[in-house]
């Protein structure tokens, strides 16, 4: 197998950045305030001039306005994260054969079929890394290993604007400290470590048994596993059941103008009850006899919501080409949504 793990910069920073150029070369914050009063609330992230005065995400926003005279804070804009990292997962998608999305910012994608060796998974990793520069403006970090979890940890060390690679696995795998093992929390690595066991060398020096008694049966197998170099967790487009939504139009109609703004809203509010992508649309119209009409497509890619109301334009337009009745309500359902998946899955 071989995966590629794709992790945004300072994602929200960096977006602020992208849309206000001024903020380039300034510590930025970006802020959700609680609404209590004028300060409270907490940092979701900061760039990394910020994070070199000491503002990081979780922090109080009063405190880092305390430290950081000359940070440029900035409120949280969740919606319009959400739109851009739709775009940046679409154009992850065209490069492998499956993609999980883990987080707003962060991905998986499978290209064990697009890519024969790492030397092939690393160029096609720094072409990725020039198209979603080039088409939207955004530096990425990239992970290439022979597993989700060593991907993710080599694109961890590698931040930010990098490309890192597992060529040496089992000197890579050696050297893994316990703190930087995905989904193993700080309470595990602290009783690892009174007993001496700071790598996942030190792991594979253990019996399973023993292992099981100080973190549990799951965490035990999955730090085996990866020890092991046995760990081979699939990237996994999990198709959840479709999502639909459907609004009622002010009247009965043919008029694709009038209906327009009714499946847009259907198609933004269908894409804001997922998380995750569509690869499959359907619009679904309900007659004025309440016979019920629907065309669909489906992709090899994710659509994004901007994608999504294009198509859906135009499959609105084919159902009013074949069918001679009025439309009375119209819908949009969205299937093979690849949603995120976390590493916990590992351990339940
Ligand atoms: P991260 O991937 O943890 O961090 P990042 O993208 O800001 O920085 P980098 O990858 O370069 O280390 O989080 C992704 C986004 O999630 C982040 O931009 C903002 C949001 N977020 C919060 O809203 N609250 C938080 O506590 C964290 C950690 C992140
Ligand atoms: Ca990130």
């Amino acid at each position: 197998m071989i995966v590629l793990f794709v992790d945004i910069d300072y994602f929200f920073a960096q977006v602020e950045e992208l849309l206000n150029p001024s903020l380039k070369g300034k510590p930025v914050a970006v802020c959700v305030y609680s609404g209590r009063t004028k300060d409270s609330g907490a940092i979701a992230t900061s760039n990394y001039l910020a994070r070199r005065l000491g503002i990081k995400a979780g922090m109080a926003i009063v405190k880092a306005k305390e430290i950081g005279k000359d940070v440029i804070f900035v409120p949280m804009r969740k919606d319009l994260y959400k739109e851009i990292s739709d775009r940046v997962m679409s154009i992850v998608s065209t490069y492998g054969d499956s993609m999980e999305i883990a987080s707003i910012d962060e991905a998986y994608v499978d290209v064990s079929r697009k890519a024969r060796n790492l030397l092939e998974a690393m160029d096609l990793a720094k072409r990725l890394k020039e198209d979603i520069l080039r088409k939207e403006g955004l530096r990425v970090t990239i992970g290439v290993g022979p597993n989700k979890v060593l991907a993710k940890i080599v694109a961890e060390r590698n931040k930010p604007d990098g490309l890192g690679v597992v060529d040496n696995v089992t000197k890579f795998i050696d050297e893994i400290e316990i703190s930087e093992v995905p989904g193993v929390g700080k309470k595990t690595e602290e009783i690892l470590k009174e007993r001496g066991i700071k790598t996942l060398r030190d792991v594979r020096e253990l019996r399973i048994e023993d292992l099981a008694k100080l973190v549990g049966r799951s965490r035990a197998s999955y730090l085996m596993s990866l020890a092991f170099n046995t760990y081979n967790e699939q990237v996994k487009p999990r198709q959840v059941s479709h999502r639909g939504r459907y609004v009622t139009l002010t009247e009965n109609t043919r008029d694709i103008n009038v209906i327009l703004p009714f499946i847009k809203r259907a198609v933004d509010e269908a894409f804001s009850k997922i998380n995750g992508l569509p690869m499959e649309i359907y619009v679904v119209a309900i007659m004025e006899d309440l016979d019920i009409v629907s065309k669909g497509k489906s992709y090899k890619f994710a659509l994004t919501r901007e994608y999504a109301n294009v198509v859906s334009i135009e499959l609105l337009k084919k159902i009013i080409e074949s069918d001679r009745r009025k439309i009375r309500r119209i819908g949009v359902r969205l299937g093979k949504i690849s949603r995120s998946s976390t590493l916990e899955d590992f351990l339940h």
